[in-house]
Formats: structure tokens, sequence, C-alpha cells
């Protein structure tokens, strides 16, 4: 059994989360669940970004105090992960005082090194961002290159961290790891960065004339810690960095840390930097996922095109959301959000393929053999063999390699030609001329396959999952990657239920 650390970002508090944090954190537990159901021991991280500009702007807009504010804000993230079934191990916030410990020592080793020194900084924030740009950056955009917003010009003393003395450093670590950054165009873009500008070193401290809510800079009474410089730090500082070191060294490094693209700098560029002067290995893998959008436009707060999960979840149900999500778009690319591909895709693959297949099969057993199939033989049907084998054989490799959409669709190729064999093989024929052995070996065929597509299936909808297990007589083991071979399971005493996905009416209201 080996650890397995999956992080997702720490998300900001200035508003509730909507169908983009959503997407990171499905993907952070498709990622753990399959890790888990492979043997592995895995933690899962995720949490909450409370300090900086942005939210203490937010708190007063609400006209809430800040504390009261950020409450609030964290038990509706909370309570998203909870109606999304999203299985972490551990919320870390950085309000935490473990958190805050564990950044102003960092402030402090770095300052020692000689890394950090003082200068005046003249140039570009952008709030909504929470970042720094200069004068050539802002230009070329015409606002936030990262966000397009207007940006605030800014001149004031500040603390730099000597990024630029390790560029050379990053380079050819990136040249030596050529996996650290995954998708490839995600790793290009960083490495045609590094290549074609000088890394300008990063002022890791806030004035607290200008912004009073963050971490005390150890080095002086004046100032905050740059919001990134804290956020960043958080996962080191949620396993026990420099207070639990036995636990620190269990789980560190990450083995993958799960990201939107907008914030690949930060943690292709400043995190590895970081973790490099303070002499801490560095992450296996950095994901960066693409961006929903609606109508083209990358969907979030501020541009107002948000869509709320909580709706979704409301009308579609949890698994139907965490599927289309994870099936409709390659992990890497961006996507624009529909109801009506929602609808579709839930209607053509979850009602009409999955769920008709687990119900009628389970209808048949009934009628045919009273639930109770034992046949006498447990051969693979030879139309099964493709598409079985097939999963047999990439399954792992997809899920390896955060191909959720392709391995999907391996699962259905497969549900598909149990749906075929259904069709093919006509059972009320067989019933009519008292076949009853072949009759056994049909149904035990498509429940032994159904409990292998379920297994398959467990870290995309493990409600779902979970109601097939009960429903083919097999929740009491613990599911496990293990018993994915074929025939393992002798027989099956089955207990049908209602349909597990209904058709939805296309017609409903339009949240995108
Ligand atoms: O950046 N499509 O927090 P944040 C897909 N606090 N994913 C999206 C998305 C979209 N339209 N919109 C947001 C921060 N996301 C920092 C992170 S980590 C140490 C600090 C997801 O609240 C995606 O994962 O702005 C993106 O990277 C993240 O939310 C940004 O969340």
């Amino acid at each position: 059994m080996s650890k397995f650390y999956i992080t997702t970002p720490l998300y900001y508090v200035n508003a509730d989360p909507h169908i983009g944090h959503a997407y990171t954190n499905i993907i952070g537990d498709c990622m753990a669940r399959f890790k888990r159901l492979n043997g592995d021991d895995v933690f899962f991280l995720t949490g909450t970004d409370e300090h900086g500009e942005k939210i203490k702007e937010s708190a007063q807009k609400s006209g809430q105090d800040i504390k009261s504010f950020i409450e609030e804000k964290v038990a509706n993230f909370k309570s998203l992960w909870e109606k999304l079934n999203i299985s972490y191990d551990h919320f870390i916030r950085t309000t935490y005082n473990t958190h805050i410990e564990v950044v102003k020592q960092a402030v402090v080793k770095l300052c020692d090194k000689g890394d950090i020194y003082k200068a005046k900084y003249l140039g570009f924030y952008c709030v909504s961002c929470e970042s720094f740009w200069t004068e050539p950056q802002i230009k070329e955009a015409q606002g936030c290159p990262a966000c397009a917003r207007a940006v605030e010009e800014v001149s004031e003393e500040n603390y730099f961290f000597r990024l630029s003395k390790y560029q050379d450093w990053l380079k050819n670590y990136l040249k030596d790891n050529p996996d650290f950054i995954k998708p490839k165009i995600r790793y290009n873009e960083v490495v045609g960065f590094l290549d074609n500008n000088a890394l300008v070193d990063l002022c890791i401290s806030r004035p607290k004339k200008r912004v009073s809510w963050g971490i005390d800079l150890p080095l002086d009474d004046d100032y905050v810690v740059y919001v990134w410089f804290d956020a960043l730090l958080n996962y080191i500082s949620a396993i026990g960095f420099s207070f639990d070191e036995d636990r620190f060294k269990t789980l560190w490094p990450a083995d993958i840390h799960f990201i939107g693209k907008d914030i690949l700098r930060q943690h292709a560029v400043f995190w590895p930097i970081i973790l490099e002067a303070l002499g801490i290995q560095l992450p296996g893998k950095i994901f960066a996922h693409g961006w929903w959008k609606a109508q083209d436009v990358k969907i979030s707060k501020s541009r107002g095109n948000i869509v709320n999960p909580l709706e979704l979840i409301e009308e579609v149900g949890a698994d139907s959301l965490r599927y289309f999500l994870l099936r409709e778009i390659p992990a890497g690319s961006d996507g624009n959000f529909s109801r009506e591909a929602l609808i579709n895709r839930i209607n053509n693959d979850l009602a009409n393929d999955l769920g008709n297949l687990v119900y009628r099969t389970l209808n048949m057993a009934e009628k045919y053999c009273q639930g109770k199939v034992y046949p006498l033989s447990r051969q693979l049907p030879t139309e099964f063999k493709e598409p079985f084998l097939n999963l047999e054989e990439k399954y792992s490799e997809f899920m390896e390699r955060q191909e959720f959409s392709l391995c999907l669709d391996g699962i259905f190729k497969f549900i598909n030609v149990m749906n075929k064999y259904v069709e093919n093989t006509k059972p009320w024929i067989l019933w009519k001329d008292k076949k009853n052995n072949e009759i056994k070996y049909f149904l035990y065929s498509l429940l032994e396959g159904i409990r292998i597509a379920a297994l398959y299936l467990f870290p995309f909808l493990p409600s779902t999952v979970n109601s097939i297990r009960k429903q083919l007589g097999i929740e009491a083991y613990p599911i496990s990657l293990g018993d994915r071979m074929w025939g393992k399971e002798e027989s099956f005493c089955t207990k049908k239920e209602l349909p597990l996905f209904p058709r939805i009416d296309i017609e409903e209201p339009n949240f995108s």
C-alpha cells in the first residue's frame, strides 16, 4: 500500500462556491476514490484561502464583520462538498494558528538565507487575482493579464523573495522532469515563459496601512504577508510541517496538486521555487485543468455568469452533475456549460444506457429466476471480450493520467455492449423455450458485467454504485479494484429497486 497525497486549491471565501470550484473538487475526489479503490493510503486535502484585500472588501460590502462573513462562506463550501460526496480527509483554513506559524517560520528561514530583501515596489496590483504585474505586462494585456480587469498602480516599500535567483534551477528542473506539469500544453507554457522572460522577484508583503487582513510579517510590524505566499504554504502546513515532523515525512511530497489553469504561474513557478529555497522536496505533479465557460466566457463570480452547483444538485442529483463534468470535456480542455448538454448526457448515458441496463437485468433476474442466479458456466461471453479486456488493460492507465473522460468512454462502451447482448440474445424466447441454463448464463453474464462496470464507475458515481451493489446483493464486502476479474462472483441474489436515473425534462429553468 503506498501513500497518495492529493490537494485542491484553497478557494477564496469572498463569495459562495460555483461550478468551477465544484469541478476541481470533483476531479480531486474522483482521483482519491480511484486510489483508495486501488488500495492506496490516500490523504485528500481541500480548504479555504481566507486572507487578503479581496476578502476584506467583500466582507465590508456585505456589511458583516470579517470573521462572521468568513465563517458563513466556509460553511457554504463545506456544505457543498458534503452534497457532492467529496471525500476529503482534511479541510485547511489559512486562518488556523498552525498554518500562520508555518508561514511566519518560512519567511524567517528565507530571510536568514538571504533570499528576502526590502525595496521599493513600483508596479500594478489586481485585487481580484491578488496578483502583482509589471508595466509591460499591463500594457500588453490592456489590464490584468489574468482576468482583464482594471488594476491599481502601486508604489510602496515592500519585502521581496529572490525568485530570479532560482530561474535557471527551475528551467533545469523542468527539463529533467517533463511530467511535473500536466497536461503537456501547460508544461510547454511554463517552459516557454521561463525561456523568454526574466523572472521578477516576488513581492511577499503588503503594508498594513493598505491591507490589514493577513498574517503579520515576522520581519516588520508594519506589514502582512502577501496572500499567495501565505496560501501556497498550506500544502505543507496542513500535514504538520515543522510541528508534526513524523506526519509530514509520511505524507510529503504531495503526489498531485489539482488546480485550474488560471493559477498555473503561482503553482508551477512560485511554489517549486519557494520549496527549493526552503530545502523541501518538490511535489510529484501539478495538474492544471481547463475552465468551464458560459457562452465562451469563463464562469466566475465577477463576470456575473456563475452556475450554481446547489441548484443543479437539487434538480439532477450529485452523481449526475459529477458525471457530466467529468465526461463532457477532457480534464485539460475548456468547455461550455449548458443545461441542454447536461440533460442530454443524463438522459442518454445515465438513464438510457446505464439505468436501463441495470433495471431490465434485475427485472429479468426476478422474473426468470426469482432474483437467484446460479450459472453452470462463468465464461466471459465472446461479445464482451473487446470492451472488457480493453478496460482491464487501460482503466488504471487512464485514471493515472487524469483522462477521466476517456475512461468513462471505455466503461460506457462496455455497458452498451451489454445492452446489445440483451437485444441479440432475446431472453424472452429462451424463457418461452424453457432454456433455463441458457437464461442463467445470460443473466449471470449481465450481473457480473454490471458488477465490474460498477467497480470502475465508483470514483465517478459513488452513490449510484453503492445502490447498484445493494441491488446485486454484494454491498457487504468492501469495494476493491482487486475484484475486477471476470467470474469472481459465483452467484447473485438480487434486490431490485427503482430505476437509478429518471429521465429529465429538457424544458426546465435555464441555469446557464
Ligand atoms: O485562486 N472553471 O482561489 P479561487 C474551472 N485562493 N475551474 C474554476 C473556474 C472555472 N470557470 N473558476 C474557478 C484562488 N475554478 C486561490 C488559490 S491555492 C494555494 C490558492 C477553480 O477561489 C479552479 O480550480 O479564485 C481555479 O484554479 C480555482 O477555482 C480558483 O479559485
